[in-house]
């Protein structure tokens, strides 16, 4: 069976990684938000991409989420030293891979081709895409102005006001190689439990994605809201300013014409009606993945919920 799953950042990740070790991991595309990539201290930084790749290489830090485990930071301790910026914490290890990735994207290869050999070295057997090759870079309008993703999400910690996102110059971007014959193949897609407005609607804006997406049948996905609360990052916050009720009903209103089914927590179970009334099955289930065991677990409830 062929999975193709759409994924953010560090829940999107445990999902994918969940997934990636089911029997059929060789089948799994992760398709992956690159809206958050950034120029940092001269390096091209990919967020999203590193947690999946991290995730799935089981070498992420299990406290953050993000970055690696066993981490160093004495790089970053020099940088302090020499007066420059340490808001975006990247450690010892992490500037190894940002440092030849960087290396390699200015001597003209694409992200897709660097993502893909360093999945090959790692022994990564899902294949993981970004959105696209192109700069696709998230902004934010907020109270204070409009601002780059990361200077909003780390270096101001989600203070500004939020009243919109834009992704800049979508409208020009191409799916990265792979991406539309992925979805075009998939017998199941997976929106992972990422933030809708943030980490899955830019891959959504990518011009084909979703006109693929809308002639296929089975498309699924995973609440990342559990009982009114993001299970990691401000999405609620993000939710109430944007004037949206945080809840999986906003989430499942939202993907609502692409999807067949929606997987939330039991914790919730006093919205299935409302979802069942949007015209999509719901599947309820211990969503929270603290252990390994629980991606596992949610990850083959997902698939065997998905093809029913
Ligand atoms: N998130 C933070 O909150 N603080 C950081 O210092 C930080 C550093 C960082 C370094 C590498 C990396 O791949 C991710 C990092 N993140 C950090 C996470 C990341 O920026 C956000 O969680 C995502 O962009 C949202 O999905």
């Amino acid at each position: 069976m062929k999975i193709v799953a759409l994924a953010g950042g560090v829940g999107g990740a445990k999902l994918a990684d969940g997934l990636a070790q089911l029997s059929f991991g060789a089948d799994l595309t992760v398709i992956v938000n690159t809206g958050d990539d950034f120029e940092h201290i001269g390096l091209k930084i990919c967020p999203d991409l590193d947690t999946v790749f991290y995730t799935l290489a089981g070498v992420a830090n299990p406290v953050t989420g993000w970055g690696r485990a066993e981490e160093s930071w004495r790089a970053l301790e020099i940088v302090e030293t020499l007066g420059g910026p340490t808001w975006f914490r990247l450690g010892d290890l992490d500037l190894g891979l940002h440092l030849e990735r960087s290396r390699r994207l200015r001597s003209g290869e694409t992200l897709s081709q660097i993502t893909s050999d360093f999945c090959c070295t790692l022994g990564i057997g899902a294949q993981i895409l970004p959105m696209s090759d192109d700069v696709v870079p998230t902004r934010v309008y907020t109270n204070e102005g409009e601002m780059p993703f990361q200077e909003y999400f780390v270096h101001r910690q989600c203070h500004p006001v939020v009243s919109g996102f834009r992704f800049e110059s979508v409208e020009d971007a191409q799916p990265a190689p792979g991406v539309l014959d992925a979805l075009t193949k998939a017998d199941l897609v997976i929106f992972c439990p990422s933030n809708p407005w943030v980490s899955l609607d830019p891959i959504l804006a990518v011009p084909g994605i979703r006109d693929v997406l809308s002639s296929k049948g089975r498309i699924v996905a995973v609440s990342p809201i559990i009982g009114g609360k993001a299970v990691k990052g401000p999405a609620a916050k993000m939710y109430t300013e944007l004037g949206i009720q945080p809840s999986a009903l906003s989430v499942a209103r939202h993907y609502a014409d692409l999807l067949s089914g929606f997987i939330m927590d039991k914790i919730d179970a006093e919205l299935h009606e409302s979802i069942m009334d949007l015209g999509i099955e719901t599947c309820l289930t211990n969503t929270l993945m603290t252990t390994q065991e629980d991606r596992y677990r949610l990850a083959e409830e997902v698939v065997e919920f998905g093809v029913m």
